[in-house]
């Protein structure tokens, strides 16, 4: 049988582990993490003549170097690459946990998303078109509840037809974050795609915005090696061409990023989730 090697990734408590607990029959502690343990738990299953490996990591909000639990999962992406990465959300609470996701989405790889907590987002009356913004975003979103196990067999078909590639390749949509902002990311990230030596890490679009967020992590992979010397130059000076052009906004690069992304993620939620208190004017 073939293999598929998938990982949970999500903002903490979002119903990993009950995902987690419900495909590997796994009895691993459920509730609110705050444990100092920053660890993976693996478990198997097979489903549809697959075998699947799962990987329950530790929840974290982004994909930076702020905290244990950003660089656990970071270091886990580059050193164990999942064939498919399973982002799950809060279905009621996109607003924040599509960051995370927008990071996996700039990393380019292939991934569905577990629309964690259905459950509570149909009690409260509110509809999401989760449909369109599946498409908005190019990665195929499937409504579960981890806890009693409902829709995890569509999300595990999703997984599949992506790992077998039905999708084609990766087509992610990148958000898109207005003109100066990618004239610096695709510079930056030429340089990188230009310098083979940088290869392999992540993808250089991801590389690219950590270094003008001056990712401490990036910026130390990056500086190891003499030939990449340029590259850290050329960041400076699109940084300082950035604060020149933004300097009214007061902003650094990393909340200009963090800003177009949130306006991002507002913008698509307005086309596609109506509050329960909407629909009861309409
Ligand atoms: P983790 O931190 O991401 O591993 O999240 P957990 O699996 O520990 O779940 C956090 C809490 O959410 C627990 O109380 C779960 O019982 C609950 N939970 C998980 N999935 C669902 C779901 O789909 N619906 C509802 N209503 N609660 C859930
Ligand atoms: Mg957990
Ligand atoms: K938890």
């Amino acid at each position: 049988a073939k293999t598929i090697n998938i990982a949970l990734i999500g903002n903490p408590n979002c119903g990993k582990t009950s995902l987690f607990n419900f495909v590997s029959g796994s009895r691993e502690h459920v509730g609110n993490y705050s444990g100092v343990t920053v660890d993976a738990k693996e478990g198997h299953f097979n489903y549809n003549g697959y075998q699947f490996n799962i990987v329950d990591l530790p929840g974290t909000y982004s994909l930076s170097c702020y905290s244990p639990e950003e660089l656990y999962v970071r270091r886990f992406l580059l050193n164990e690459t999942p064939d498919v990465i399973v982002n799950v959300v809060v279905s009621s609470n996109l607003e924040r946990n599509l960051y995370l996701t927008t990071e996996l989405i700039d990393m380019d790889r292939s991934m569905v998303i577990a629309l964690n907590m259905y459950d509570e987002l149909e009690r409260s009356g509110a509809k999401l078109d989760y449909k369109l913004l599946g498409e908005m975003i190019g990665v195929p979103m499937v409504p579960t509840v981890s806890r009693t196990g409902q829709g995890i067999d569509q999300l595990l078909d999703a997984v599949i037809r992506v790992y077998e590639g039905e999708h084609g390749a990766v087509r992610h949509v990148h958000v898109n974050l207005g003109h100066e902002l990618e004239q610096s990311v695709n510079s930056i990230k030429n340089a990188l795609k230009a310098d083979p030596s940088v290869l392999p890490h992540f993808s250089p679009r991801y590389m690219a915005i950590k270094l003008l967020e001056r990712d401490t992590e990036i910026n130390s992979l990056i500086s190891r090696s003499m030939q990449h010397s340029n590259i850290l130059s050329l960041r400076d000076q699109e940084t300082a061409r950035l604060e020149h052009i933004f300097s009214d906004s007061g902003n650094d690069m990393s909340s200009l990023i963090a800003h177009e992304k949130y306006g991002f993620i507002s913008g698509a939620l307005a086309e596609t989730y109506t509050p329960a208190s909407q629909q009861a004017e309409n």
